[in-house]
């Protein structure tokens, strides 16, 4: 038994499937070499993307506001399988799949019916590699706020997005984090994680849970969750939804964008203090937060978000910016984030 155990915890199913950490651009080609790679998130528009033909390969277009460029390496600690079957690209392990999904919409009628039958391939391509649970999603949509049919498209993609979720079994009961962002490319970008096992879905108790925003939102409710927390044998893992400055169901602070920063962080620790008291997460400060992504409205406010972010998370956490459209209009910045950590014993009593 003890013997079986330390074997178990040598062939790392004890830890985290994955780390993830952002990099120095450098060369592209040697990190496609690693054996290790999950996945490698670029940003911005590159020279020579066209080039890169690998499954585990994702751009997303918007632009970086930071000086280096910087790329996203998610690392396993084996050699993940790969392959592209219709419009996604995959690549797994036993433990987790990652996944990216580009769509050219001009093949359907509009943003509601794209969206519907990219999740619903996404959902088929979980269910073939045998990981029917997503714990999070990322989503790039090309010209987000622009009205299609007398509806604003973010609008119908989450009702697309509602449609095709809610024929899995108890959906809102597995709702995940997201991110939802407008993207200067023509075609629309998703990338998800999903396991065998489901994650926690997490809320926040400053905000109204998005599944319950009042209509006017959304004619469909967006359907994700402040979190997922998902634990890993000994360790856990945090995925934090794009986060803004909304309390209740309202935007807070229209036009000044540092107002809207620290709203945003004091949604983020409200989060947090949930993930802790609800499941014992072992996080207490934002500082402890392992990856943070920056969206902002506007090239220009960069240089004064970035010293009140850095002033906030104590200048330790690895911030990415980036330039975008956040998906309501009146929103300035989003923060999403990433923690990688344990679970706290429970307490002998
Ligand atoms: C919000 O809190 C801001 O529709 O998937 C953030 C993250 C937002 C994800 C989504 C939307 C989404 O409502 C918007």
């Amino acid at each position: 038994m003890v013997e079986n155990d330390r074997q178990q915890r040598e062939a790392g199913s004890y830890a985290s499937p994955f780390q993830v950490s952002y990099e120095n651009t450098g060369c592209i080609q040697s990190l496609l070499k690693e054996k290790g790679l999950l996945a490698l998130i670029s940003f911005g528009r590159m020279e020579g993307i066209k080039e890169i033909d690998d499954s585990r390969f994702v751009n997303v277009a918007l632009p970086e506001l930071g000086n280096e460029p910087i790329v996203e390496v998610w690392r396993a600690p084996c050699k993940p399988e790969t392959g592209c079957e219709g419009e996604i690209q995959y690549s797994k392990t036993d433990r987790v799949l990652f996944g990216c999904l580009q769509l050219e919409e001009a093949r359907f009628s509009g943003m509601e019916q794209a969206t519907y039958h990219a999740y619903r391939s996404i959902l088929a391509c979980q269910q073939r590699h045998g990981y029917p649970y997503l714990l999070r999603t990322w989503n790039y949509l090309p010209d987000i706020h622009r009205e299609e049919g007398g509806l604003e498209r973010y609008r119908a993609f989450c009702l697309g997005r509602h449609r095709i979720l809610e024929t899995t079994p108890y959906f809102e009961h597995h709702l995940v984090a997201a991110t939802a962002m407008g993207t200067p490319n023509a075609r629309m970008l998703i990338y998800f994680l999903a396991a065998g096992k489901p994650g926690f879905r997490i809320e926040n108790p400053r905000q109204v849970s998005a599944f319950h925003y009042p209509s006017r939102y959304a004619p469909r409710s967006p359907s994700f969750s402040r979190a997922t927390l998902k634990s890993w044998g000994t360790e856990a893992h945090l995925y934090i939804s794009g986060t803004a400055s909304i309390v209740g169901h309202e935007t807070q602070h229209v036009g000044d964008p540092l107002a809207q920063l620290d709203e945003t962080l004091d949604n983020l620790q409200a989060l947090i203090n949930n993930a802790r008291s609800l499941h014992r997460l072992k996080i207490s400060d934002l500082a402890e937060l392992s990856l943070v992504k920056a969206y902002l409205r506007r090239g220009s406010d960069a240089a004064s978000i970035t010293q009140r972010l850095q002033a906030r998370l104590g200048g330790s956490v690895p911030t990415l910016f980036l330039q975008g459209d956040i998906c309501r209009n009146d929103l300035l910045v989003e923060l999403e984030a990433f923690h990688a950590g344990t679970i706290m014993a429970a307490k002998t009593q």
